[in-house]
């Protein structure tokens, strides 16, 4: 099977990068500024989102994309429209063109980063989108169009919701929130590997005992995580907490506390509930 991997040269890209070749699997990559190839052989591709020709080439004979290309952190809304909005179209315009039949796409906890830390339950896959900015909004839409292309063109996609994806856990948040390097494989494993997935959404967290997430619905990718950050919680719970008071009670943390307007100074102070 040929896979294709935007984002290489970004954090989760060079990790599944240097995976996928330590694995032998036939792997494409590429990135927008040309890359040093990390063994002979290898087959790179530097690719412009904006340019039709770069995305033929990139996914030419390609039979599942992992797109972790993209804006990934809160932006200017240009950047993000450009880069999130506009560069998504594109590449799903490129798997219809080049008849890939499976996008594995890098969504994020930002689409559901107003609930709160503390809510009574865990959230499910089908929780109403609560973004907690213009990057989670991006993922929203992301996750959108994903939808559309399998609705409406057949192109099947599984949408990762991707929480914390660290070598370790380091702070109070990623107790609930972090993804391990190798269930992040066992993720793209089932996500790549399952048939007839159609359209999917999952949470892309490990088997944390305080995960603010619930897979349940996304039972037939049978994702089993067998990594849990409660083993560093003595160490974490030794340390302060680096977030602000804001950014501890939103499950999207510090994104939340970016452009964020206090409850006494919004327009219907007093009146609004959480
Ligand atoms: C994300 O979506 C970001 O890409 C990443 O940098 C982290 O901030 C992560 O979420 C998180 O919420 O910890």
């Amino acid at each position: 099977m040929k896979i294709a991997l935007t984002g290489a040269a970004g954090g989760l890209g060079t990790v599944i990068r240097r995976e996928y070749l330590r694995r032998g699997l036939d792997l494409r990559s590429s990135a927008r500024k040309p890359l040093e190839p990390l063994g002979t052989g290898e087959d790179l591709c530097t690719a412009d989102l904006r340019d039709k020709k770069s995305i033929d080439a990139l996914l030419n004979g390609v039979e599942v994309l992992i797109h972790m290309a993209g804006t990934s952190v809160e932006r200017p809304l240009d950047e993000i429209i450009e880069n999130n909005l506009r560069g998504l179209v594109s590449i799903y315009e490129g798997a219809r063109r080049q008849n890939v039949k499976r996008i594995i796409f890098a969504s994020s906890n930002h689409t559901i980063g107003m609930y709160l830390a503390h809510e009574p339950a865990k959230l499910q896959l089908d929780c109403a989108p609560r973004p907690d900015g213009f990057y989670g909004l991006s993922k929203v839409w992301g996750e959108s169009i994903a939808r559309m292309y399998w609705d409406k063109h057949g192109i099947e996609s599984v949408c990762v919701r991707i929480g914390s994806c660290l070598a370790r856990p380091s702070e109070f948040r990623h107790l609930s929130t972090w993804l391990s390097h190798e269930d992040l494989f066992r993720l793209l494993d089932c996500s790549m590997n399952t048939p007839n997935i159609g359209y999917q959404n999952v949470w892309g967290v490990s088997n944390n005992t305080r995960s603010y997430w619930d897979n349940t619905q996304a039972a037939v990718l049978n994702y089993q995580p067998r990594d849990n950050a409660e083993d560093w919680a003595a160490e974490i719970l030794a340390k302060e907490n680096p977030l602000d008071p804001v950014a501890r009670s939103f499950q999207g943390g510090s994104f939340v506390t970016i452009d964020y307007t206090a409850p006494e100074a919004r327009p219907n102070a007093g009146k609004t509930k959480a």
